[in-house]
């Protein structure tokens, strides 16, 4: 049954073209239950009769048809959608076309299905989550219960999306996790020194040398400032830029091999990183380079206000190649436990530049040819292309208008923008498809805008023109194109990530879902074809990546700790579980599979520590077993194969009846076991 099915899904990756050609395909998309006849241009029969009872145009019929995935037929998603959870502090992974949800992953907070959360060795949450060298406020983050998931990042090799690992930020608190998609499972929480929040910095470089992520607020580092954070602003605020380095085996992010470039204290928005011809380069937007403070209850001006002060916000340009070469030289500061080259370094080594971008700028996306850089103007209903070839020869013909307060050069917006392209009200977020065209989110329009590119995508008038718009609804935040962030996109699908959804769904309260809506990019005009709406969080952006490049591991080898993906030393075959007892310490070997835990009896005294190895020696895929000790808040999952290692304080004495928490075997409710711990 099992080998059936293992075959089935790794038909889907790899063989999986071959289920899709052919007539089966054709048979169902025309509907004909009979098997045969059936004509391209309609429906007959049976189908005909359905769309007609309940009301279905050709057109819905199409886009249900386009969108479709049959029972049995994983193959037919060919775009898996990694999407934040937003406040949930989770991540959802969900299938292209079908839009269903596959997965939640655990990342900021605890997720009890898979045990996340709940005092295994594979929680990072409470063993890790903090840097090796504190972050200043570290202990208190421990106690965090939530994060706020923002921006996915997938692992790349050579710009393309490699498959291997997730990284995402957590809005909220600064911190970053990585997702292992070998198994799908967070491994790693950092607590990023120097910053206390972050929000779209957060990126691969073209070979996954580094994950990026940048402050948001800016942060006060000393931290025993705080009576001066506002008053003396742009003297004791600063931005940090971060390069975590990735170990390439596990991808982890490694600490003592990672830099931050000091930047000015103005609010550091979304990034991008460089690719091909601008590999080497990170580029950030920011608004409120007025470094307004707020303070309407203390005579000041509303902060939406100061910050809207000035024509134009500050493009940072960062060439982390030349940082890299600074940092191997030691010309560097260690706060807080990481290196950073301070702000005057950045200058006088000719790391960080500025570029004017016009009205409250928001977003910045780097083109698949690396060449064209796209800014929104959030009050602007325009969005301004700026030519990398030309930004870098503004740089070495040391072209500049001027220098910033902090002496950081700014160069001349003219002499370094490619186009401009009147888009419509409220442009935010920028994707692109293989053919040169940039779509754009039009927040207050609710609509998304398809632009052409210049060259070599488009020469003469046809470059930076308006060449579609479509409704959405409503009020989209990000969009996202099938690998739309990398040096190829695939671009037959777009997902339009909308915050408000008001009519879409059946009435479910006063918060209606959040509405994910699925967009064809292959006709001349942009289609959409389904709502989804997501009731987690607030989803806010997602990428999407080719099904065929996730390599997930269909089950562990026998007792696989997660956490190293390599065998535990506590690990235990049948025949091998014991339990022993060490002065106050009581340490227990144990085997998990349909149907019993072994041993099944745990004796302890109050105040006894209990330490518990626990294998799940099923080998077939999909046996996972649960581990529950009520009212202990012990809740683990193990999947077959995987060992969890478990230490808690047997605090409260009583008889505690452990259980499996997954149903696992007709005998599932016999696989129960007790914690007895005596006075
Ligand atoms: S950024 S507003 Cu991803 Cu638009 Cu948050
Ligand atoms: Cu194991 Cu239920």
């Amino acid at each position: 049954m099992a080998i059936t099915r293992r075959e089935l899904i790794q038909g889907a990756t790899v063989g999986g073209a071959g289920l899709v050609v052919g007539g089966v395909v054709g048979k169902v998309a025309l509907g004909d239950d009979s098997g045969g006849g059936g004509g391209a241009s309609g429906l007959s029969g049976q189908a005909q009769k359905v769309a007609d009872e309940r009301g279905l145009s050709p057109d819905d019929v199409t886009r249900a048809v386009k969108t479709f995935v049959p029972p049995g037929r994983p193959d037919m998603d060919t775009h898996m959608l990694f999407c934040s959870g937003g406040h949930s502090g989770q991540v959802l992974v969900m299938g292209v076309p079908s839009m269903k949800i596959m997965k939640v992953i655990g990342v900021f907070t605890p997720e009890p299905w898979q045990g996340y959360g709940y005092g295994s060795d594979a929680d990072v949450l409470i063993t890790g989550g903090t840097t090796p060298a504190g972050g200043g406020i570290s202990k208190a983050r421990n106690t965090l219960t939530w994060g706020d998931t923002h921006h996915p990042a997938l692992s790349e090799t050579g710009g393309e999306y490699d498959g291997r690992f997730l990284y995402i930020n957590d809005r909220a608190n600064g911190r970053i996790g990585m997702v292992d998609l070998r198994d799908f499972k967070t491994k790693q929480v950092l607590d990023v020194p120097n910053l206390d929040s972050s929000h779209g910095g957060c990126f691969v470089t073209q070979n996954s040398e580094y994950v990026h992520i940048s402050t948001m607020t800016p942060t006060l580092t000393d931290r025993s400032r705080a009576t001066d954070a506002l008053t003396k602003f742009p003297d004791i605020m600063r931005g940090y830029s971060t390069f975590l380095a990735i170990n390439q085996e596990t991808g982890q992010m490694e600490l003592d091999r990672s830099f931050q470039v000091e930047l000015p204290p103005y609010t550091q928005d979304l990034a991008d990183s460089g690719k091909l011809v601008s590999d080497g380069w990170v580029f950030i937007n920011s608004y409120n380079s007025e470094m307004a403070v707020g303070g309407n209850n203390e005579g000041g001006q509303p902060l939406e206000v100061g910050a809207s002060q000035n024509d134009f916000d500050m493009m940072h340009i960062i060439n982390w190649k030349k940082a890299e070469e600074v940092v191997k030289a030691g010309k560097t500061t260690t706060i807080n436990g990481v290196r950073v080259i301070k702000l005057e370094t950045a200058v006088s080594e000719g790391i960080l530049f500025l570029a004017p971008e016009p009205k409250s700028p928001h977003g910045v996306d780097v083109a698949p040819n690396g060449e064209y850089l796209t800014v929104s103007g959030k009050l602007d209903p325009h969005v301004t292309i700026y030519s990398f070839t030309k930004v870098k020869a503004a740089i070495e013909a040391k072209d500049f208008e001027r220098n910033d307060q902090y002496g950081v050069p700014i160069l001349k917006f003219d002499s370094i923008v490619a186009g401009r392209v009147e888009v419509g009200l409220g442009p935010l977020h920028t994707q692109y498809d293989a053919e040169g065209h940039g779509y754009t989110s039009l927040f207050l329009d609710s609509a998304v805008a398809k632009w052409s590119l210049g060259e070599p995508y488009f020469k003469g008038d046809a470059a930076f023109q308006l060449v579609d718009k479509l409704k959405v609804n409503y009020n989209i935040g990000h969009l996202v194109t099938m690998e739309g962030d990398t040096v190829k996109p695939d671009g037959k699908y777009l997902v339009s990530l909308n915050k408000w959804s008001i009519d879409r769904f059946p009435a479910i309260g006063t918060l209606h879902p959040q509405n994910f809506q699925l967009v064809d990019l292959t006709g001349e005009k942009m289609d959409v074809l389904s709502d989804t709406p997501i009731g987690v969080g607030e989803p806010h952006y997602v990428q999407g990546m080719k099904a065929d490049r996730i390599k997930a591991w269909n089950v562990y080898p026998p007792g696989t700790n997660p956490m190293t993906m390599k065998p535990d030393p506590e690990a235990v075959e049948a025949g091998q579980e014991r339990s022993e007892r060490n002065g106050n310490t009581v340490e227990v070997w144990m085997s998990v599979k349909r149907s019993q835990f072994k041993p099944d009896i745990i004796r302890a005294n109050k105040g006894d520590k209990v330490v518990l190895h626990i294998t799940n020696i099923e080998k077939t895929p999909d046996a996972t077993h649960g581990f529950a000790i009520p009212r202990y808040n012990v809740n683990i999952s193990l999947d077959p194969g995987e060992v969890a290692n478990v230490e808690f304080a047997a605090d409260a004495e009583g008889s505690y009846a452990m259980y499996c928490t997954e149903f696992c075997s007709a005998l599932h409710l016999e696989m129960q076991g007790w914690m007895l711990v005596s006075a």
